[in-house]
């Protein structure tokens, strides 16, 4: 489709597409919640074939809209950019480098890579990736063919997933660790980022995404629960997981941590009831220089929060 075509009901691409649809029978909905055809005298809900044109064509508008919507943003390289603190160090690592940092600024995936990095003091290049763009940029999908950010390429080896990227950064790091080297207590740490992952991020996605009341309470319920879990677990002086240094635990949480006191109020989501051991650890993250680093302004968050919802979308499909 043409883009910059202007969308009207005599427009050629109107017609073709309430041509498509305009062949399917003519239906009534019973209130049974059957389909028929009418003549079973059960039907309460029938509308005429000018009623039903009608929709029919708002269908269209809809359909030709999003389309053309989809086509100028795939034209674009990017429609986010990292901005703030983020930008400085996208800038900072805007050249050629052995490790290629694919990553989204509003997603806390790739946040989480993007902090590690900083962490570590790796050499790398950070190059803003739109992961909703279709087609997928090819870039992307060399190094993650599931099209997913974060990844990184490295001398044509590619990985993706953002726990298994920490782990490899950890693994190829000797400088700076980010898990302690007591192997109890590393059992530990991985035993709570699964936990993150499986429990923490899901509520926190449900929380954001649900449209009802009552499903957006038991999400936020849910989350509060495992956050008083995560925090019981936690050294009890802190401020970090595992006392005063941050370690691969508070890597998997911060981005979320961080988008949850940003987006709550967009969602109308109440945070009152967290407890103070948690407030603390949220005070040292956003303090962290490496998290500092990596982060946006909050009106970059709250404007891209629907992409952000577009990306969990993606993971529940
Ligand atoms: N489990 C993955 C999740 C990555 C992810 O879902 N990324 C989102 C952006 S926040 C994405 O790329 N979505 C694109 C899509 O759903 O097509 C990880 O930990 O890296």
């Amino acid at each position: 489709m043409a883009v910059g075509h202007t969308i009207g009901l005599d427009t050629d691409l109107v017609k073709a597409a309430v041509s498509r649809i305009q062949d399917r029978p003519f239906r009534v909905i019973q209130r049974n919640g059957m389909i028929g055809n009418g003549d079973d005298g059960l039907a309460t809900h029938r509308h005429d074939l000018q009623k039903s044109d009608e929709t029919k064509k708002s269908t269209a508008l809809r359909y030709l809209a999003g389309r053309e919507k989809e086509a100028k943003r795939n034209q674009k390289p990017s429609p986010w950019k990292p901005r703030g603190n983020a930008a400085a160090t996208a800038r900072d690592h805007s050249g050629d480098a052995d490790i290629k940092f694919y990553s989204a600024c509003f997603c806390p995936f790739s946040q989480r890579v993007w902090i590690a990095l900083e962490a570590m003091g790796f050499k790398y290049q950070y190059c803003e990736t739109d992961p909703l763009r279709k087609p997928k940029p090819t870039p992307l999908l060399e190094a993650n063919p599931r099209g997913l950010v974060p990844a990184i390429w490295q001398g044509g080896w590619a990985c993706a997933e953002s726990s298994v990227i920490l782990e490899y950064l950890e693994d190829t790091n000797s400088t700076i660790p980010l898990h302690p080297t007591i192997p109890k207590l590393k059992a530990i740490c991985r035993l709570w980022i699964d936990f993150i992952n499986t429990r923490i991020v899901p509520s926190f996605s449900g929380a954001l995404l649900a449209t009802v009341d009552e499903a957006r309470s038991q999400h936020m319920e849910m989350l509060q629960h495992q956050i008083c879990e995560l925090t019981q677990a936690a050294d009890e002086k802190g401020p970090y997981f595992l006392g005063d240094q941050m370690c691969l635990v508070d890597v998997h949480l911060a981005p979320f941590a961080l988008r949850l006191s940003r987006l709550a109020p967009f969602r109308g989501l109440n945070l009152q009831a967290l407890p103070a051991r948690w407030k603390g650890w949220l005070d040292a993250l956003e303090q962290n220089p490496h998290v500092r680093s990596t982060m946006s302004t909050d009106a970059l968050y709250a404007q891209s929060m629907n992409d952000l919802l577009k990306g969990f979308r993606g993971i529940s499909d």
